[in-house]
């Protein structure tokens, strides 16, 4: 099982997205292990957006981010770094295919509504940078037996 960070970003909350993306990742059957909406502090966005700082789109990024709240989520599941890219699809959300959460809900690349993690590395330092290991919930899932077969869960 891999867990994975999602944020629904300021233009989710804004724009009323946020029950019907969090229903994506419920019926997909990405666990949701963790939940809380906060406001992301200018340090939580240098320290989150590390490979950005020198890029000149980046003060507005932070100015972005920070200036609302966001929903900041971790879910679970076997594959779920990739398994949660792929639904979220293309950063150009113009490009992102149909189907996809920034294909379906965006037509921006700085207003492309959630975030994912981009490998299991990155994935691990995210998760703990957004949530203390109080906030996760290590619950049984008893429909696992339907999202998955018994051997991908070895
Ligand atoms: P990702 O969100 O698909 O992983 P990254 O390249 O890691 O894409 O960029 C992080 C975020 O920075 C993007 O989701 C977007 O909000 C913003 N961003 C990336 N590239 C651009 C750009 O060229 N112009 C404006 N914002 C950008
Ligand atoms: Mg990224």
């Amino acid at each position: 099982m891999e867990r994975t960070l999602v944020l629904l970003k300021p233009d989710a909350l804004q724009r009323g997205l946020i029950g019907r993306i969090i229903t994506r990742f419920e019926e997909k059957g990405l666990k949701i292990i963790g939940l809380k909406m906060m406001k992301m502090p200018p340090a939580l966005a240098k320290e989150h957006y590390a490979h950005l700082t020198s890029k000149p789109f980046y003060p507005g990024l932070e100015q972005f981010m920070t200036h609302n709240p966001i929903v900041a989520m971790c879910v679970e599941g076997v594959e779920a770094v990739e398994a949660t890219r792929s639904i979220v699809g293309a950063t150009n959300a113009r490009k992102a295919g149909a189907g996809t959460i920034r294909g379906d809900f965006s037509m921006s690349t700085s207003r492309n509504v959630i975030h994912a993690s981009d490998s299991l590395e990155t994935a691990k330092k995210e998760v703990a940078r957004f949530f203390r290991e109080g906030e996760l919930f290590a619950y049984p899932s008893v429909l696992n037996g339907y999202f998955y077969a018994e051997d991908e869960l070895e």
